[in-house]
């Protein structure tokens, strides 16, 4: 559907007819024919630490559309950005002496975690940290410079960008965990909320798109508020032949689990599963492999997955991408956007198809016809939709 490379003259009928098809003014199969949306997954996370507002800017100069903060909730109750409430390793908080004491065990969503855990801080000493790289094989540099934003903080940056640079920044927050933190005390969604009011973000058209992995607080959130909200879709692991692999606890939203629900994430994409979420939400952020999965090949049949590339290892860069499911178009008959995760461009991380071009797994992706994409690298998103 969508025409690459081509070049303006003889071929232009073509493509306006093709425009025309598609009944869309940029052209693209997606639910509304506009542009995919290029989101900053955790601001600039392939660039700068996740979470800060120097991320948050530099995805906006790469080219991002809208900006990802997840947020959880402090000791007096602010909405923060941060990927989990655990902050072991996304801050210095190990390094700090004056915080040794605060060191302790959780659970999160049925796991027993160690470490320390925003709950237990007031704002005023998580200003004191510092943001980290979490990921070892990404940029260390920038380690100890950078501030935990607040959510006003990330919707004020959004909006003096806006003006900036000439383009309206959404903003995208997630509510993590949020049957944990109603078991701390601190229930997101009424912050969530209340501050999303205050910035006068309370319709369908308002430049935010609240996410979820959980149920029914999405359902509740439905019952307050116009703002576009997205229904996310996880699993635990995509097996050796393509298929999705299903397991504790991440086999299914926590509000499930804690209620005895028996449905699970696939559970959501099914025909009838979008048609419900479709009663309570805007959209669906899956995970990318729910839409066009990838397996592992014995091309030799001895037994063991092919090393394609042949470096000794088997890795995603010997995963062969396979036909895409129903559930994007099924997605799309229900009236529901597409917004799939994670698009991240390290070579390790590409099938082998891509050969080594995450450029190349946008455009199938696009082509598919996703309405946006969670990326960090979001510059390569875009160079990908744009050029
Ligand atoms: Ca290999």
């Amino acid at each position: 559907m969508r025409m690459q490379g081509v070049k303006v003259g003889a071929l232009a009928l073509v493509a306006a007819a093709v425009l025309a098809a598609c009944g869309g003014s940029d052209g693209f199969p997606t639910l509304t024919g506009d542009k995919p949306l290029v989101i900053g997954h955790r601001g600039a996370a392939g660039y700068l630490p996740d979470h800060t507002l120097e991320g948050y800017k530099k995805a906006i100069e790469l080219g991002a559309d809208f900006i990802e903060p997840d947020l959880v909730a402090t000791k007096d109750g602010v909405l923060v950005a941060r990927h989990e409430p655990n902050i072991t390793g996304t801050t210095d908080v190990s390094q700090r002496a004056e915080f040794a004491g605060r060191k302790t065990k959780k659970t999160v969503d049925g796991v027993v975690e160690e470490g320390w855990f925003v709950s237990d801080f007031t704002l005023a000493e998580l200003k004191t940290l510092r943001a980290i790289q979490p990921l070892a094989e990404r940029d260390q540099s920038y380690n100890g410079k950078f501030q935990i934003p607040t959510f006003e903080e990330v919707l004020d940056l959004a909006k003096s960008e806006s003006v900036r640079v000439g383009r309206t920044i959404g903003v995208y927050p997630e509510t993590k965990h949020p049957t944990y933190h109603v078991n701390q005390g601190l229930k997101l969604e009424d912050r969530l909320l209340a501050i999303l009011a205050k910035y006068g973000y309370t319709s369908k058209s308002s430049p935010v798109i609240v996410q979820s992995f959980e149920v029914s607080n999405l359902k509740y959130l439905r019952t307050k508020t116009q703002v576009r909200l997205v229904q996310l879709v996880d699993a635990d692991d995509v097996n050796p032949d393509g298929s999705i692999s299903l397991v504790a606890p991440y086999d299914k939203p926590y509000d499930f689990a804690v209620a005895g629900d028996s449905r699970t994430f696939a559970s959501l994409l099914t025909s009838s599963g979008l048609k419900e979420v479709k009663t309570y939400a805007d959209g669906i952020g899956p995970w990318k492999p729910y839409l066009i999965p990838s397996k592992l090949v014995d091309e030799n049949k001895d037994g063991k997955p092919d090393d394609l590339n042949g470096d000794g290892k088997i890795d995603e860069r010997d995963r062969v991408m396979m036909p895409a499911t129903d559930v994007l178009k099924n997605a799309h008959a229900a009236g529901l956007f597409v917004h799939p995760y994670t698009f991240r461009s390290e070579a390790r991380r590409l099938a082998s198809n891509f050969k080594g071009d995450p450029k190349a797994e946008y455009r199938l992706f696009y082509d598919l016809g996703v309405d946006g994409v969670f990326a960090d690298f979001p510059d390569h998103a875009k160079a990908a939709r744009d050029n």
